[in-house]
């Protein structure tokens, strides 16, 4: 009776655990969006580190049906109350050489395949197109080599989504304005880096994970087997709004791609054109003022909030700030040129002279900040230039 209960209990362990196998295994047969495995991707490379991951899965169930089998089969056949007694023996040889050498032979068998996917998930070499990754807090700026066309890609989910006022949309926290594009079937290079803190630029399906670290360029390649939409986020801790910077990138099949890459460079083309007739362009107060209520909420109020107040302690309120309410120039300098070693970037390419000129005047005239001053992009571009020049005579006076 007891001796039937032991095996019945071993047998129930093991069928605990291959029942535990086999679930694994049917989803990696059907449901290809598991949320209880590791996904398979859509790439060589993810497929290969997917295949690990099983294999090193199933070798440690492997190794637990052995050990707790031993180990439960100890227990309840060599128990006191049965009259076992212990064997007293020491410094076996035999033993001790079994049980180094097993080890070594199971991680070593682990190691070879595990090498070589990791040796090819860093052989970048003969990629068909580079991108260059820079993360900063917290957006990511896309860079086409040889392309001339760069942009930034920031969160599109809208504060209400996140504030809870509206309801939460499908890709809540995983939506982007502009995404990164890329064609399908081309071996491609990703160099990567960031201009503040380290950021972690991750995308699951392609098995991509790779810290961007300021001055230093990392480098990580992909190719996509299959067209979509896939997604992913900033993996390393990067500060307050670290959960509201994602990755979204549209593979596309090769002409389609290359029909996108000549729109988005006739895009960027009119947009330069538009920031140059801005130049020239004198706006009302209330054109300022709505522009700038824009580009202060999707690109300053992340930190200095939409209510002006800041967050004390870390991002100073803009609602009654000296800086604000003060001259125009330092207020410029520090949207312009930031603040360095702080959390204050320099927008100087992030945001055009209008843009920078827009949120300017909405800061001095928001939020009960009367100034009414009002500044237009040539403003900004006077500045810059006299900026760029102070620094360039600095420079040759070294
Ligand atoms: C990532 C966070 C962050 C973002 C985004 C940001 N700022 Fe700042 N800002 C800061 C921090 C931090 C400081 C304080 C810097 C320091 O310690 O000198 C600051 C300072 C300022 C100041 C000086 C305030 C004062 O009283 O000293 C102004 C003006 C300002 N920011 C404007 C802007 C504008 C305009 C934008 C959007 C275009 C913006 N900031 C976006 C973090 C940010
Ligand atoms: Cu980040």
């Amino acid at each position: 009776m007891r001796r039937l209960s032991a095996t019945s209990w071993q047998l129930s362990s093991v069928a605990l655990l291959s029942s535990v196998a086999s679930s694994v295994l049917a989803e990696s047969t059907d449901a290809p969006k598991s949320t209880m495995n590791m996904t398979q991707g859509v790439t060589e490379i993810s497929q290969k580190v997917y295949d690990l991951h099983m294999l090193i899965f199933y070798i440690c169930c492997a190794i637990a049906v052995v050990v707790f089998g031993v180990m439960f089969y100890s227990i309840i056949n060599h128990r006191k109350s049965k009259g076992a007694v212990a064997a007293h023996f020491h410094e076996s040889t035999k033993v001790e050489i079994i049980w180094t050498v097993i080890p070594i032979i199971i991680l070593v068998a682990m190691a070879i395949p595990a090498t070589k996917t990791l040796i090819a998930m860093e052989d970048t070499s003969q990629s068909d197109l580079t991108v260059k990754v820079t993360g900063s807090q917290w957006k990511w700026h896309y860079s086409y080599f040889g392309e001339d066309v760069e942009f930034f890609s920031l969160l599109a989910t809208s504060q209400k989504e996140i504030e809870g006022i509206e309801e939460k949309g499908a890709h809540y926290l995983l939506e982007v304005d502009n995404p990164l594009v890329v064609p399908i079937n081309r071996k491609i290079r990703f160099l990567l880096t960031s201009d503040d803190v380290i950021h972690s630029w991750w995308v699951p399906d392609f098995a991509v994970k790779k810290d961007t670290i300021p001055g230093f360029i990392n480098e990580a390649w992909t190719k996509i087997d299959k067209p979509g939409v896939y997604r992913g986020q900033c993996a390393e801790l990067c500060g307050r709004a670290h959960g509201f910077m994602p990755i979204v990138v549209h593979a596309m099949e090769e002409d389609k791609y290359e029909a996108w890459l000549a729109d988005k460079k006739a895009e960027l083309a009119a947009a330069k054109k538009e920031a140059e007739a801005a130049l020239t362009a004198n706006l009302s107060m209330d054109d300022l003022m709505q522009q700038g209520e824009k580009v202060y909420v999707d690109r300053c109020a992340v930190c200095h909030q939409a209510s002006g107040m800041g967050i004390p302690g870390a991002f100073p309120a803009i609602k009654g700030s000296a800086i604000a309410l003060g001259d125009i120039e330092p207020h410029m300098d520090v949207v312009v040129n930031g603040r360095s070693g702080t959390a204050m970037q320099a927008f100087v390419n992030q945001l055009t002279e209008q843009e920078i000129a827009a949120v300017l005047t909405y800061q001095r005239n928001a939020w009960g900040n009367d100034t009414g001053d009002v500044i237009q992009a040539s403003d900004v571009n006077a500045f810059k230039e006299e900026s760029s020049q102070s620094q360039e005579s600095k420079e040759a006076a070294q």
